[in-house]
């Protein structure tokens, strides 16, 4: 069975911590692929002044050295909100059928995952897997997954890290080298985003 893992984001920027968390998880849950998939229009979050095209560049600077990763562009050619089930569907008819697919969320995410359009659908359909975006959160994401049911918690070692905070560090002139990849780094200083 091919077993492939989807880790979708706004990416805005792209960090450490998303990295940090795809390159365990797919160790851990010993997957052949794993799938970067940035937001176009987003179900939760309005639009972002970066665009998904440049999004998708810097997830491609970010994940796209690593092996077996890969960067998915099929939101960015959706229209409307991109809702996770509607997307995994789409990926789900480009891969063998006998693939297992693995959604993998940050800790926030789990949070609200009841929130999500037709979020038991998305269990039926995929292994939903989450991680911790803060170093004690571990036991608040393992109450909220046994209620929710069919989700597994992974502990792996956190990244404190988050994208609204490297935007903020940005804007005001502080230094983000140590929580980005530095071609994204390069990247944003380039086109002088965030500023
Ligand atoms: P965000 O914009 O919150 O991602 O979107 C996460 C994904 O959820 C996207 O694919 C959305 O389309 C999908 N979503 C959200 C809400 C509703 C629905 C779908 C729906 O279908 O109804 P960020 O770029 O902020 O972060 C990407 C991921 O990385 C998230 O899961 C986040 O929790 C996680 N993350 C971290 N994980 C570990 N350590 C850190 C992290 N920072 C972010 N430091």
């Amino acid at each position: 069975m091919y077993k492939i893992g989807v880790f979708g984001g706004s990416f805005n920027p792209p960090h450490n911590g998303h990295v940090n968390l795809a390159i365990q998880a797919k160790k851990i849950l010993e997957l052949d692929k794993m799938i970067i998939m940035p937001t176009g229009t987003s179900p939760h979050k309005g639009a972002s002044a970066v665009g998904f095209y440049a999004r998708e560049n810097m997830c491609y600077l970010a994940f796209g050295h690593l092996p077996g990763f890969e960067v998915t562009d099929i939101e960015g050619k959706m229209s409307g909100r991109n809702y996770t089930l509607n997307s995994l569907r789409i990926l789900k008819k480009l891969y063998p059928q006998n693939s297992k697919f693995h959604l993998l969320i940050g800790a926030d995410m789990l949070f609200y995952f009841d929130m999500w359009y037709e979020y038991q659908t998305i269990l039926n359909e995929c292994s939903v897997v989450a991680a911790a975006r803060e170093q004690d959160q571990f036991p608040k994401m393992v109450e909220y997954a046994t209620e929710i049911g069919k989700i597994r918690v992974l502990n792996l070692d956190v990244t404190e890290v988050s994208s609204s905070e490297i935007r903020e560090k940005i804007a005001t002139r502080k230094d983000v080298s140590g929580l980005v990849p530095p071609k994204v780094l390069d990247y944003i200083k380039e086109r002088k985003y965030y500023i």
